[in-house]
């Protein structure tokens, strides 16, 4: 289990209660599907993806990060129990769509620039320190159900 100190909970939350889930979310998910093309292949119900400025205006893919934002933001409430949170969406990565968990990490890197992006000198060295403790537990979580 992580462990996690006051400081680091109150970057954590203090941050997140900032978070414009729907704008980062969106970009997030279109900046991995542009920096790291393989991952469209988990996409391709969701139409136009052709270029960087089809993937930014793609409705699916804002409203698809909004989700998995929405769903990150679960491990901001249960700290202390990330990996029962993620448990059944772990399976579902795993068995159903077959997401190969790299992605996971590369998805929580990509979410650390957003962040950075949007929040500037606020984005303090201990702040991030502490975001991506929680994007490599999150990673960590999801891809606990593979074998
Ligand atoms: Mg996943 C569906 C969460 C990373 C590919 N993802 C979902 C769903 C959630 C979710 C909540 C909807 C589940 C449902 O319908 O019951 N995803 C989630 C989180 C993270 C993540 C929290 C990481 C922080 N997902 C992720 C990555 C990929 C991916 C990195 C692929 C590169 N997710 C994926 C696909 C679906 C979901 C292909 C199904 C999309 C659909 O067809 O609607």
């Amino acid at each position: 289990m992580v462990h996690w100190t006051n400081e680091e909970k109150a970057a954590i939350t203090g941050l997140w209660g900032k978070v414009n889930v729907a704008e980062c979310g969106g970009e997030a998910l279109a900046r991995l599907l542009i920096v790291y093309p393989w991952t469209q292949r988990f996409f391709s119900s969701f139409g136009n993806l052709s270029n960087a400025a089809a993937v930014c205006g793609n409705p699916k893919v804002q409203a698809h990060g909004k989700k998995v934002l929405t769903s990150f933001g679960e491990a901001v409430k249960n700290l202390d129990n990330i990996k029962g949170t993620f448990a059944q969406l772990s399976e579902l990565h795993c068995d159903k769509l077959h997401v190969d968990p790299e992605n996971f990490r590369l998805l929580g890197d990509i979410l650390i620039i957003v962040l950075a992006a949007h929040f500037g000198k606020d984005f303090t060295p201990d702040v991030q320190a502490a975001w991506q403790k929680l994007v490599r537990a999150v990673a960590h979580s999801l891809a606990r159900k593979y074998h």
